[in-house]
């Protein structure tokens, strides 16, 4: 639940209040500074709810190598 804090937070992290974050607004968070480039799908130096979400969930679909449970 505490992973990604932006999906609660990302109203008060868009600075300007475009909808999307830059880089300078993802900035004053880490873990999301850090994946910020690979979540912007489209490149355009703007991370959307829609991009940061459909990389959280390709994230999740990455199959867990060695830690099948049956
Ligand atoms: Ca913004
Ligand atoms: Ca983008």
């Amino acid at each position: 639940m505490q992973e990604h804090p932006p999906s609660r937070g990302w109203e008060a992290l868009d600075k300007d209040g475009n909808g999307s974050l830059s880089k300078a607004e993802a900035a004053s968070v880490p873990s999301l500074s850090q994946i910020f480039e690979q979540a912007d799908g489209n490149q355009d130096g703007e991370l959307d709810p829609d991009e940061y979400k459909a990389f959280l969930n390709a994230a999740q679909a990455e199959p867990v190598q060695g830690d099948v449970k049956q």
